[in-house]
């Protein structure tokens, strides 16, 4: 008999799913040792998201984080999804910045690394699989698993075998959707078992209602290990309970020898906590068929929901939703999963609320189309390419070798960082060099403020706090209100500054109409990233003028037309509305 090894993702991917990668590590330690000793093949509890938020919103440094639980959980690997190339950003960096990224997570901790590609690229998770080995580490390839005319049985067992090639110790489907049907998971575990060496393991989201079924097929197929969440954070946006698959198959030949009154004291924690985080829930009670039906995995939908409020777009959602898998299919059918899943989604927003395809092209989707992100399973949008590319060649090298090692400039840049802002940096300063590379917008903040718990999120205090939610010109709020009644902000959800009083950039005073000549207004909600113009510049149609943060992508405002600027009112680092005017055209 061979027991189904469990890896439980509560300490990653289920918070990051349910409860927008919220949970606090101080949330985790109270149940620390219980967890490590169920006995699982390994804990999911670093990576994807949680950095991000971490130095985004917790104010938690990712790298304690990591370190700690490998404190309070010694005998249980601890595993992390790790983004092949981007690491654990939306770019591609230096393989030696792979390198020394895979080094510094193994050595804080990381025992077994999912290595996955958005664009399912396989020279794309090279160097972090070879990195993975180095270590002596366990290196997981990924399938990204999608559905599409190009994606066929065949593909699936070819690329495993590629990663196999690579070294890989395992496999990884990862249906980030819940879009695997339970006979499809049949046959592609049973031919990846009989067609590689590798040992197979199933990460699959619950959103659609397949999980459950899909998980027993892949079972009854071989399959080594699966991916679960224990049942107080499971479901919905997230994944099948670990209890169900324990419960199903004590007994059988695949029973995981896991004890399931233990499961049920860890339960009981976790079903108090998240009730301390319960703003952060989004709306879906049991299953959404739309998966199935637009293809938009069940992440992406809440975050949709949230970003066309932001634009005070939300009656545009069947559009959006109707337009995704068309912009999709322009990219080549590429896998909607971080950071493709965002590109596809802003991409899809744009081209409905400018009312025209692909008037306004974001960075990120001009990288997918000029081939900065690595090769599509299936050609794109010819037309489209070569607008993008006007000229040029697309990238059809590894994109990472057009990228020169960049570490030592990694260093340079946080100890520069470190000397203009007066920042003490950690003991081991390669980790906050790290971290500033990969969220250069927003690590110099977490830098200053470590340590000032005020400085972000407050911890969420649960329901009988006098703290609610209100929302104001679409955008949600976190106040707390006293006895006197007086308000205080604690929180923007959607990240936007609140201004009681008045529409949001004039009342801070910061955005104001300027100089003569014919308003350019900003066509997204967001921050102004950067500022090109000055007043009394000239510009030619077409020229980009201010670069836009907005849904996690870069937008450029271009100029309608030729003319002279004869005022700049966007700044850098202010939050715009849509309409408020972003410089004067004369
Ligand atoms: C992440 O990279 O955050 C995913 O969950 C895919």
């Amino acid at each position: 008999s061979k027991k189904l090894g469990i890896t439980d993702v509560v300490l990653r991917d289920a918070h990051q799913s349910i409860l927008a990668t919220r949970m606090r590590i101080d949330d985790m330690l109270p149940i620390a040792e219980k967890l490590d000793q169920v006995g699982y093949w390994s804990l999911e509890s670093w990576g994807g998201a949680t950095f991000d938020s971490c130095i985004r919103f917790l104010g938690e440094d990712p790298w304690d984080r990591i370190r700690e639980f490998k404190k309070a959980m010694p005998k249980t690997p601890h595993q992390m999804l790790l983004r092949g190339q981007n690491l654990l950003g939306y770019r591609h960096y230096a393989d030696d910045v792979v390198e020394k990224f895979v080094e510094r997570a193994a050595t804080n901790g990381v025992d077994v690394f999912r290595v996955f590609d958005a664009m399912n690229d396989p020279r794309n998770l090279e160097t972090a699989l070879k990195a993975v080995k180095k270590q002596g580490k366990h290196a997981q390839g990924t399938l990204s698993y999608t559905t599409s005319p190009v994606h066929t049985m065949e593909s699936w067992v070819s690329l495993a075998k590629k990663i196999e090639d690579m070294g890989a110790d395992s496999i990884a489907i990862k249906d980030m959707a819940g879009v695997l049907t339970p006979y499809v998971a049949f046959e592609l575990v049973s031919k990846l078992k009989a067609q590689t060496d590798l040992e197979v393991q199933l990460h699959a989201h619950a959103t659609s209602g397949l999980s459950d079924m899909t998980i027993l097929k892949a079972v009854e197929a071989g399959i080594d290990r699966v991916d679960t969440a224990i049942s107080s954070m499971s479901m919905t946006y997230g994944h099948t309970a670990t209890e169900s698959v324990v419960a199903a198959l004590a007994g059988t030949e695949r029973d995981t020898g896991i004890d399931l009154l233990l499961l049920e004291e860890i339960a009981a924690y976790f079903r108090a906590v998240r009730k301390k985080y319960s703003k952060f829930e989004g709306a879906l009670k049991g299953t959404d068929s739309r998966i199935l039906v637009a293809q938009v995995p069940g992440g992406m939908l809440t975050n949709m929901e949230n970003q066309l409020r932001e634009q005070g777009a939300s009656d545009k959602f069947d559009e959006v939703l109707a337009e995704i898998p068309r912009v999709r299919e322009d990219l080549g059918f590429i896998p909607l999963v971080t950071p493709t899943s965002q590109i596809v989604g802003t991409q899809a927003v744009l081209n409905v609320l400018t009312g025209e395809r692909y008037k306004s092209i974001s960075k990120e989707t001009q990288g997918i189309l000029k081939g900065e992100y690595g090769a599509a399973p299936a050609p794109m949008n010819a037309e489209l390419q070569a607008k993008v590319l006007d000229g040029k060649e697309v990238i059809t090298c590894r994109p990472a070798d057009l990228i020169e090692n960049e570490m030592d400039k990694v260093i340079a840049n946080v100890d520069k960082l470190a000397a203009e802002k007066g920042i003490t940096l950690a003991a081991d300063k390669i980790d906050d060099a790290l971290t500033y590379a990969m969220f250069p917008q927003i690590a110099p903040k977490f830098l200053e403020n470590r340590g000032n718990p005020d400085a972000f999120e407050p911890a969420p205090k649960g329901d009988a706090e006098d703290t609610f939610t209100i929302s104001v010109d679409g955008n949600d709020y976190v106040v707390k209100v006293d006895d006197g009644g007086d308000v205080t902000h604690l929180a923007s959800v959607n990240g936007a500054p609140l201004s009681m009083g008045g529409s949001s950039a004039a009342a801070d005073g910061d955005v104001v109409a300027a100089g003569d000549g014919d308003p350019v207004c900003a066509p997204l909600a967001g921050n102004v990233w950067k500022v090109l113009v000055e007043t009394g510049d000239q510009v030619d149609e077409g020229d980009v003028v201010v670069i836009l943060e907005a849904m996690k992508m870069e937008t450029e405002v271009r100029a309608p037309r030729t003319g002279t600027v004869t005022g700049v009112s966007a700044k850098e680092g202010v939050s715009v509305k849509v309409g408020d005017t972003l410089y004067n055209l004369a």
